[in-house]
C-alpha cells in the first residue's frame, strides 16, 4: 500500500524525479574537524550512487542532490522544492537541521500533495517514536539506518507499486488511514558490495570539503555515542581506491575527511589508506581522520606521514574511572604517554577531543584533563558539551545518569549526576575561554609558560566569557581562521592585566604569548582607531532597519511573578546569547521568515524554563552560586 497517490510523472512516461535535500551545518565553532562545517551531506551522495547502480532504476529515476546552508530562509528552501516539484523529497535529518526539515516537510506536504516526503539520516532512531512524534502532516516515510537499499525499494514502490511499504524492512510510514506502521528491522546493507560513491555526477556537486567513508561501525560502545552500528564493515578496496583517486585528483577538493569511527580499526587498513592517498594525491588536499591508537605496537603511525595531514583522537576525559564507566575500558590513562610518544613526533598537530557534562566529572576534573594533555604537548583540543542523543545509552536512560537535557535537538545536557547546572555553566565558560585561547595554545607554549609561572588554564578563568564580544572570538573554524574583534582583543588584554597584577615578569611573558598567539589571526579594524581601510558605504535606511538590535530584554512570567531576561547580540552576527538558569543559549534567527529575534529568544527561554520546572528544579536552584539569572531577571528594562 502506498501512502501517496501512485499517479506520477513516471507513470506518464517521464522519469521519477527525486530531490535529496539537506541543510548543512554552518556553525563556525571549531568542531570535529577543522572547517568540516562546510561539508555536504555524504549520505545523500551514497543514496544517489547506489540507486544509479541499480539496473532496474538507473534509467527511470533522476536524482538531484542539494545541500544548502542552515541559515537559508524558509521561503527560499521551500522555493527550491516548489521549483522542482519532485515526485520524492528525501531529507537528511541531522541534529542541526531537524526543526527546519520538519517545518519544510509540513509546507511541502500541504503545497505538493503528490510529493512523497521521506526522512532519513542520523536523527531517525526508534522510527516508530519518530513518526508518531512528527505525524502524518509532516512526512510519509521515515527510513532508519543505512538507507541505500531501503531508499531504492521505496523508489521501486513508487514506480511500480512493488514492493509495498509493508514489505520494505527498516521503515515507518503512515497508511491511507493516517496510522503509523512500522516494518521489520533491516540488516545493514553489505558495505563490501556497495558501488563507488564518487561518481562523476557526485564529484561535481561535492564542493571543496569532501567526506568519505571507508568503513562503517565501531569496536567500542561508548554510552554517549551512536556513531555507527557495532558490526564493523569494510568497503571493497578497489572501490575505495577508485573513489579516493577521484577525490584526490579533483582540483575542486581541498580537504578530505575520512569519517570512519577511526582509520586504524585495523592497522593494515590505515596503511592501505595511506598508501592509496600517497599514490593518488595530485595536488594539495588536506586529509583528516580519527585514530584509536589502541594497538600495542603503534609504529604504523609513521607510515601515515605524507598521507594524512591531521589525526584526531577521541579521548573524552583523562579520568581513568570515567573512561571505564563510559564504555571505553580499552583506553587506559597509562597508555597516554606511549600513545603520544608514538604520534607526536610524526603528527605534532594531533587534535584531541574532550567532553564535559559527563556524569561525575566536574570543572576541576575537566581542567585536570586539559592540563594533562597540554603538559604532554597537545596543542589542539576540542571540548564538547555532552549531547544526550536519542538511541544512545545516555540518551535513552537519562534518569540512570541523572541527566537533565532538552527533549528536542540539539539535546544539550544541562546537568548530570554529580554535575549541577551551576557546575555545567562553569564548565561551559571554561570551554569558551579555552576556545578563545586556541590560537595561543596552538603555538605550543603551554608547558614552557607553566615552568615560568604562567598557567594558561588558570588564566582562562579570568576571561569574562559570558560577554558577547568574547563569544564572537570563539566562532572560528580553526585556530588559523579566527577573526578577532577589537573589543575581544581589549577584553583579553584587560584579563591579562588582572591575572598578572603585581608581577612585571609574568605580565611581560603573558603579553608576549598573547601577541605571538594572535599574530596570525585576522583582526577587524578598530572603529576607535584611525584606519587605513576605505570607509564602508553608509547603510541605507532599509539595511539599518533590518539590523538586529544589540540587546533584547524580554518579559517572562515565571513562578507566578513577572521577570525580565536579557539576551545580547554577539557582534557581527545575528546570534543572541542569553542566560537562563546559568545555562548559556545561542539562538540564530533571520529576520525574513523566522519569528523575530525577540520572539524566538523569548519563546526558547520560556520553553527551557518550563522544562526545568517540570523537572522540579526551581528557579532559585538555577540561580545558585552566581546569582546571574536572578540579577538578569530582576533588571528593569525601563531603567
Ligand atoms: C561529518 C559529521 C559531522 C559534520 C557535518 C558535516 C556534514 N555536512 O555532514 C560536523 C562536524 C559539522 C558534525 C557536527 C556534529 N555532529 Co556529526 N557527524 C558527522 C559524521 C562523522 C559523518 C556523517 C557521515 O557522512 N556519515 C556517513 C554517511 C554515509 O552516513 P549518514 O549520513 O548517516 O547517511 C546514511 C543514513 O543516515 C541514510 N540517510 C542519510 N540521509 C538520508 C536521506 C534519506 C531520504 C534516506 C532515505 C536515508 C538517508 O542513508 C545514508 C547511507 O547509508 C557522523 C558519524 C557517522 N559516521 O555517521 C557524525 C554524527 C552524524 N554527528 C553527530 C553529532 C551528535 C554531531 C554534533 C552534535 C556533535 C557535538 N557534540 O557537537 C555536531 C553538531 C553541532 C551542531 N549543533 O550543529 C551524531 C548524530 C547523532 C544523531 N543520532 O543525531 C553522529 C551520528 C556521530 C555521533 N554519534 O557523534 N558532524
Ligand atoms: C563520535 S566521536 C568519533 C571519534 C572516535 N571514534 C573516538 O571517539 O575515538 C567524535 C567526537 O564527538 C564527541 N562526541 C561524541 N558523542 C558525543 C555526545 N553525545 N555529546 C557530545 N560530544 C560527543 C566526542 O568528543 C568524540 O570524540
Ligand atoms: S565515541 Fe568513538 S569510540 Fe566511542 S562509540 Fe563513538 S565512534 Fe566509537
Amino acid at each position: 500500500m502506498s501512502p501517496v497517490s501512485s499517479r506520477s510523472r513516471a507513470a506518464a512516461g517521464s522519469k521519477l524525479t527525486v530531490l535529496l535535500l539537506s541543510e548543512i551545518n554552518e556553525t563556525r565553532q571549531a568542531s570535529l574537524a577543522p572547517g568540516a562545517t562546510a561539508a555536504k551531506a555524504l549520505g545523500a551522495f551514497c543514496l544517489r550512487a547506489y540507486v544509479q547502480a541499480q539496473p532496474d532504476l538507473r534509467d527511470r529515476v533522476d536524482i538531484e542532490v542539494r545541500s544548502v546552508p542552515r541559515d537559508i530562509p524558509m521561503n527560499r528552501l521551500l522555493g527550491l522544492v516548489l521549483e522542482q516539484h519532485p515526485d520524492v523529497l528525501g531529507l537528511t535529518c541531522q541534529v542541526w537541521n531537524h526543526e527546519d526539515h520538519a517545518r519544510l516537510s509540513a509546507l511541502v506536504r500541504a503545497a505538493l500533495p503528490h510529493t512523497m516526503v521521506v526522512h532519513g539520516g542520523p536523527m531517525v532512531v526508534r522510527r516508530r517514536r519518530y513518526v508518531e512524534r512528527l505525524g502524518a502532516a509532516i512526512l510519509h516515510v521515515a527510513v532508519e539506518g543505512y538507507g541505500e537499499e531501503t531508499f531504492a525499494d521505496l523508489l521501486r514502490s513508487r514506480l511500480d507499486g512493488a514492493p509495498r511499504h509493508e514489505e520494505i524492512p527498516g521503515i515507518a510510514y503512515f497508511n491511507e488511514e493516517g496510522e503509523p506502521q512500522v516494518t521489520v528491522d533491516r540488516t545493514d546493507p553489505d558495505l563490501a558490495s556497495m558501488p563507488s560513491v564518487i561518481t562523476a555526477e557526485n564529484l561535481e556537486t561535492l564542493g571543496s570539503y569532501a567526506l568519505y567513508e571507508t568503513t562503517r561501525g565501531c569496536p567500542y560502545s561508548c554510552k554517549f555515542c551512536n556513531w555507527g552500528t557495532h558490526r564493523i564493515q569494510y568497503r571493497d578496496r578497489s572501490v575505495i581506491e577508485r573513489d579516493l583517486a577521484a577525490l584526490l585528483g579533483h582540483p575542486g577538493v581541498e580537504t578530505l575527511w575520512i569519517v570512519d569511527s577511526a582509520i586504524d580499526i585495523r592497522r593494515s587498513h590505515a596503511r592501505f589508506l595511506a598508501d592509496v592517498i600517497r599514490r593518488h594525491r595530485r595536488h594539495s588536499v588536506r586529509v583528516v581522520g580519527y585514530v584509536f591508537l589502541k594497538a600495542r605496537d603503534l609504529s604504523f603511525v609513521q607510515d601515515l606521514v605524507g598521507a594524512f595531514d591531521t589525526l584526531q583522537l577521541g579521548l573524552q576525559t583523562a579520568d581513568p574511572q570515567s573512561l571505564g564507566d563510559l564504555g571505553r575500558g580499552g583506553l587506559q590513562v597509562e597508555r597516554f604517554d606511549a600513545m603520544f610518544d608514538a604520534v607526536l613526533p610524526h603528527f605534532p598537530g594531533l587534535r584531541v577531543d574532550l567532553m564535559y557534562g559527563l556524569p561525575g566529572l566536574r570543572l576541576a576534573d575537566l581542567q585536570a584533563s586539559v592540563r594533562a594533555l597540554l603538559q604532554r604537548s597537545i596543542r589542539f583540543l576540542n571540548i564538547f558539551r555532552l549531547v544526550s542523543i536519542p538511541g544512545t545509552e545516555m540518551g535513552e536512560r537519562r534518569e540512570d545518569y541523572g541527566i537533565l537535557a532538552e527533549d528536542w535537538a540539539p539535546y544539550e545536557v544541562y546537568s548530570a549526576a554529580g554535575v549541577s547546572t551551576d557546575e555545567m555553566f562553569r564548565m561551559l565558560r571554561f570551554k569558551e575561554a579555552m576556545d578563545v585561547l586556541r590560537p595561543v595554545l596552538a603555538t605550543g607554549c603551554y608547558a614552557d609558560a607553566l615552568r615560568e609561572g604562567v598557567d594558561l588554564v588558570d588564566f582562562a578563568s579570568y576571561l569574562p566569557t559570558a560577554s558577547p564580544a568574547l563569544m564572537e572570538a570563539i566562532s572560528f573554524q580553526d585556530e588559523h581562521d579566527a577573526v578577532l574583534s577589537p573589543s575581544t582583543v581589549r577584553l583579553v588584554q584587560e584579563a591579562a592585566e588582572r591575572f598578572t597584577a603585581g608581577s612585571k615578569r609574568r605580565r611581560d611573558l603573558l603579553g608576549r604569548l598573547l601577541r605571538e598567539g594572535y599574530a596570525s589571526v585576522s583582526r577587524e579594524p578598530d572603529p576607535a582607531q584611525p584606519t587605513t581601510h576605505a570607509p564602508t558605504a553608509a547603510r541605507s535606511p532599509r539595511q539599518r532597519s533590518r539590523r538586529a538590535p544589540a540587546a533584547i530584554t524580554l518579559p517572562l512570567r515565571v513562578d507566578g511573578g513577572s521577570w525580565w531576561v536579557r539576551a545580547e547580540r554577539a557582534s557581527r552576527s545575528k546570534r543572541y546569547f542569553g542566560v537562563v538558569g546559568n545555562v548559556g543559549l545561542y539562538y540564530g534567527w533571520d529576520g525574513e521568515t523566522r519569528p523575530s529575534g525577540e520572539e524566538l529568544v523569548q519563546q526558547r527561554m520560556a520553553e527551557l524554563l518550563a522544562r526545568f520546572r517540570t523537572a522540579q528544579v526551581s528557579t532559585a536552584d538555577l540561580t545558585g552560586g552566581s546569582g546571574r539569572l536572578r540579577a538578569l531577571m530582576q533588571e528593569d528594562p525601563a531603567e
